[in-house]
């Protein structure tokens, strides 16, 4: 082997060797740098006589573009390795989930009155709302009951202090005030329902200071009684998911209805579930009447012309007896456990068509 090939496979071997790119590049300086092997065989040309220079350069120049070409082979295979090499290292996992799971749950009382309110809208009603601050017209005078009249101190109102001109605001005790703002705001016919909170000052097993009722009015020139039961018994048989439903009704007392009622519905308690339908016990639902012509004439309607009926229901305490909550108390106290517990999904808005809960 020529002094030239001796050399040439010596530092192809070298870059065999070299193991990453600046291991390789040490290389190249060495071979074809300006003070490197191959290089400094280019200069010793000179010193060659004239006759040997062409043949002696042109096997030098062999020398340098084999190494030349094996650099680049070697570069090529070297930067695909370090590539591989990151792309291992510097991978994402895309599989890992972006969040933990939420973990809260729709209250036992928003899921029961969004199903009150899916039933009533199928049946043509709209929905009212209105402030949970009220004044003394609004809450009691337009609802018949009369000024000074025990029954303004029996709801147990939250008055707030009197302001300068000594009017006493107060926490709403009851929805009804939303149907009197509705009543003199538009012109009859209604068919309301206003779901919402109301305050009373009273507490113990089975009332709070705060809770939800849904109450409903219609008014119209034939609104009667038989459509009050029509309504309410439809109402029921949704709610409670039974075809069989047998009600009755007791008499009652209210300022605002004449005559007033209280409804139950037959019912059964097997091992403490409830089972609304048919069996030996009543269960008390909610309270109804006639409107009173007095609060037809408060919101400027003509009680000859127009009549109607109008209804109240505890939403929290249906919620209990449909979930089989054993505690009031429990509904409002805020606990994580009790709510991954009986609440509900936020997925499944409840409607007639796919099933309220
Ligand atoms: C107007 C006229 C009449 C609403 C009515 C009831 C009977 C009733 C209770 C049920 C349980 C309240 O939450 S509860 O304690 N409500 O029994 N509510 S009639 O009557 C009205 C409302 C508005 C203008």
């Amino acid at each position: 082997m020529s002094e030239y090939a001796a050399l040439q496979s010596e530092i192809e071997a070298e870059i065999s060797a070299a193991s990453d790119l600046p291991a390789l590049e040490a290389v190249r300086l060495s071979a074809l740098g300006k003070t490197g092997r191959v290089s400094g065989l280019l200069k010793t040309l000179g010193t060659l006589p004239p006759e040997e220079r062409k043949a002696t350069g042109a096997a030098i120049n062999v020398v340098r573009d084999a190494v030349q070409s094996a650099l680049e082979a070697r570069k090529i295979v070297l930067e695909e390795a370090h590539l591989a090499q990151r792309l291992a290292s510097e991978r994402i996992d895309l599989s890992l989930p972006a969040a933990p799971r939420a973990k809260g749950g729709v209250h036992p009382t928003l899921q029961v009155l969004d199903e009150i309110i899916a039933i009533f809208a199928e049946m043509g009603f709209s929905v009212a709302e209105g402030p949970d601050i009220e004044d003394d017209f609004h809450n009691f005078t337009a609802l018949n009951f009369p000024e000074k009249h025990p029954a303004r101190e029996m709801h147990d109102t939250f008055f707030f202090n009197p302001d300068e001109n000594g009017v006493r605001k107060l926490l709403r005790t009851h929805t009804s005030p939303v149907q009197i703002r509705s009543m003199i705001a538009d012109k009859p016919p209604f068919r309301l329902i206003v779901p919402g909170r109301v305050f009373r000052n009273d507490s113990d097993q089975t009332h709070t200071p705060m809770f939800h009722q849904v109450e409903g009015l219609v008014i119209d020139k034939t609104a009667h009684m038989g459509h009050l039961k029509w309504v309410l018994e439809t109402f029921i048989s949704r709610f409670f998911e039974t075809g069989d439903v047998t009600t009755q009704f007791r008499p009652h007392h209210f300022p605002f209805t004449e005559p007033s009622a209280e409804m139950d519905v037959r019912c059964s308690w097997e091992k403490g579930e409830l089972k609304v339908g048919s069996g030996d016990s009543w269960l008390e639902i909610l309270g109804c009447g006639m409107v009173h012509p007095n609060v037809l004439k408060a919101c400027g309607i003509d009680p000859e012309e127009y009549q109607g009926f109008a209804w109240g229901m505890g939403v929290d305490r249906l919620a209990m007896l449909k979930y089989g909550v054993p505690d009031l108390r429990d509904m409002f106290a805020a606990d994580a456990r009790w709510l991954s517990h009986y609440g509900f999904s936020g997925f499944a808005a409840p409607n007639p068509a796919s099933g309220l809960s």
